[in-house]
């Protein structure tokens, strides 16, 4: 018989960042309906408060009455006192078994016919499911950043529809590397993917402010050697940016690798007046544009109470009143860039990518304003690579564009982007059409009016894969 031999591996914990070795990780078992003969092993199949998982998620901002957090987990002090027990009634004994194939372990305990198999894993400490292969492979990590409505939840929800179709190529094979298939969250996400491929539904906002990322397996393939990876794509709440050197919070930017940075259109400044007369349409679009929940709206406004001096009047930020409150919407880029300066710090900033990109470009098709650019067409186009990134001469050209764009109708950008370790301009459309609101029952439902059709939205993604691959000389 060959010998196992086990790799002793330590990863970062996608969820609370601690590091964890492939010999710590706990378990999460389904044991619906498993009986025993063993009280011992009912009693530890029994589904019950998990309370490392439900502080992790309280600590995040999330209201207790909102954490699943019924489960079973057994971790190695619970397999130790499990064991003490069976061993002490003749029973077999539970086992966490190493698998060579993806350097984790997988749990097993059988009684008779009845057993009990897991083979996800969780973070010893905050009891989050692991992604598939996490031992296995890299993780590249990667935050969705840009103010609140700026479009970092629908671009999540393009990348992933009908199965990360946007990201294929016939070099690249993305999959999702979720742990755990019935997790409710990923289902969600899943759900939200195909509602907004199938019926252009867009996913509603939610009140959590800090959700699991998005787990994906990425296999590259280069003529002589096949590349894989693990990514991790984080979307959280803007607030969480400026939190996150606070206590209980993860300080999640720290170890991100890379931010794509989503710009709002209705952050740009527009002289719409100027083309009003010509386009009659265009007063539309740019009222479109200040579109908001109302859940968004209060997770502003608790912003704003927090944090006074981030609120400014006048014409960068969109005043509102309502019969009961007064609510301001933070509109500036500068701010979440800002805030990225600040909570890193100039040495890590120059460790991070950045892909600065203008989201919902679609709405600036039709501008007058936009289309002055020389070469502006090129911003729209379409079309999807068969291989490799995307298209880099293309990328150069759009990158002369946006330049002028973003330093006559965003900001200067020297001054920002300067101190990352590498930048880029990117302006895609997670839809590439627009929106309108529709009632549905008592539901409120954002429908994209037409079919949806992505602009390039996977090329900030596929910029910072590229840069992390290049980095680490797995591209010849
Ligand atoms: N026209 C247009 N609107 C978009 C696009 N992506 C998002 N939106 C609109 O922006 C709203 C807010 O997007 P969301 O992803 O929830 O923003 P988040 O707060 O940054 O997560 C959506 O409800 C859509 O109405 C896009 O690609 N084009
Ligand atoms: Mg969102
Ligand atoms: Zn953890």
């Amino acid at each position: 018989m060959q010998e196992t031999k086990i790799r002793n591996i330590k990863r970062k914990c996608p969820y609370c960042f601690r590091e964890v070795s492939n010999s710590q990780v706990g378990f999460l078992l389904k044991t619906e309906g498993a009986r025993f003969q063993s009280p011992a092993l009912n009693e530890f199949a029994a589904v019950r408060p998990d309370l490392p998982y439900i502080y992790f998620w309280n600590a995040m901002g999330v209201p207790e009455d909102r954490i699943d957090g019924r489960r079973c987990i057994i971790d190695n002090q619970a397999l130790t006192v499990l064991n003490q027990e069976l061993s002490s009634s003749g029973a077999d004994l539970a086992r966490k078994q190493y698998d060579e194939a993806s350097c984790g372990y997988t749990f097993l305990v059988e009684e008779g016919a009845v057993t009990l198999f897991s083979n996800t894993m969780v973070c010893p400490y905050c009891h989050n499911e692991l992604p598939q292969n996490f031992f296995r492979y890299e993780m590249l990590m990667v935050g969705l950043a840009g103010s609140v409505a700026s479009g970092k939840t629908v671009y999540l929800c393009s990348l992933m529809m009908n199965d990360y179709d946007v990201m294929q190529r016939d070099n690249l094979t993305v999959r999702s590397a979720a742990g755990n298939p019935s997790d409710p969250e990923r289902l969600e996400m899943e759900k939200n993917a195909d509602r907004l491929f199938v019926d252009g539904i867009c996913p509603a906002g939610t009140s959590k402010i800090f959700r699991k990322p998005v787990f994906m397996e990425l296999n590259y393939r280069l003529p002589d050697s096949s590349i894989f990876l693990l990514v991790a794509v984080y979307d959280v709440a803007g607030e969480l940016i400026r939190e996150s050197t606070g206590m209980g919070r993860t300080g999640f930017v720290r170890h991100m690798d890379g931010f794509i940075c989503l710009v709002d259109p209705a952050q740009m400044h527009l002289n719409h007046a100027l083309f009003s007369r010509q386009m009659p349409d265009e007063d539309q679009v740019l009222r479109r544009l200040h579109l908001m929940t109302l859940e968004e709206q209060m997770s502003i406004q608790r912003l704003s109470n927090e944090n006074e001096k981030q609120v400014f009047g006048g014409s960068d930020y969109l005043l509102e009143q309502t019969s009961r409150d007064e609510f301001f919407y933070e509109r500036k880029i500068d701010t979440v860039l800002d805030a990225l300066r600040s909570t890193l710090g100039e040495k890590l900033l120059s460790e991070k990518y950045i892909a600065l990109t203008i989201g919902k470009s679609d709405l600036l098709e039709g501008l007058g304003e936009i289309l002055e650019y020389k070469g502006s067409s090129l911003l729209f186009e379409r079309g999807q690579v068969a291989c490799g990134f995307m298209d880099m001469d293309r990328h150069f050209l759009r990158q002369q564009v946006l330049r002028k764009i973003f330093d006559q109708k965003v900001f200067r950008l020297q001054r920002k982007l300067n101190d990352y370790k590498a930048a880029s301009l990117f302006a895609v459309s997670a839809l590439g059409c627009e929106t309108e609101e529709q009632t549905s029952g008592d539901q409120q439902l954002i429908r994209a009016v037409g079919k949806v059709r992505p602009i390039r939205v996977e090329e900030p993604f596929m910029w910072i894969l590229m840069k992390y691959m290049q980095e680490r000389g797995w591209l010849q």
